[in-house]
């Protein structure tokens, strides 16, 4: 009977993990923080999934004007072009360049103690491409990015 409940256990374990890991691939979840950083510096989501959802929270304290943090794909290559671009769209723009087709995807600018969710489809992944994600406030994506790996 020991071995049996142990069996179940395990059974159920596996079962949790399974559903864990699927819920993620379609999920990038990152948190931002008041020392401007992330806390992942890659992040794997499926391109088969229908759906990718940005789940962007600010542990931090500070407001969005002084320490506002979002999160855009892009291209790795694009990275640089787009974070010098995106000052121009300033706060009230969430520093995102509007009708910029280089941005795959981009939640709202935030400040210390909130959270933001945005979703975009996921076939505008290609699985294996080079892309980044990072954050736009002026200054911010020298260290406040990451690698995105999409896979099947
Ligand atoms: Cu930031």
């Amino acid at each position: 009977m020991k071995l049996l409940t142990t069996s179940l256990l395990c059974l159920g374990l596996f079962a949790a993990a399974g559903v864990a890991q699927a819920a993620d691939n379609c999920t990038i979840a990152l948190k931002g923080d008041d020392a401007m950083k992330f806390d992942l510096k890659e992040a794997t989501v499926s391109a088969s999934c229908a759906t990718i959802a940005i789940e962007l929270t600010h542990t931090g304290k500070l407001p969005a004007t002084v320490m506002g943090h979002n999160v855009l794909i892009t291209s790795t290559a694009d990275l640089a072009g787009v974070a010098r671009d995106s000052i121009k769209a300033g706060v009230a723009g969430h520093y995102v360049p509007k009708g910029d087709a280089r941005v795959i995807a981009a939640t709202d600018l935030i400040g210390g103690g909130q959270k933001t969710r945005m979703t975009f489809p996921g076939k505008k992944l290609s699985v294996g491409g080079d892309y980044a994600f990072f954050c736009s406030f002026p200054g911010h994506s020298t260290l406040m990015k990451g690698k995105l790996t999409v896979v099947k």
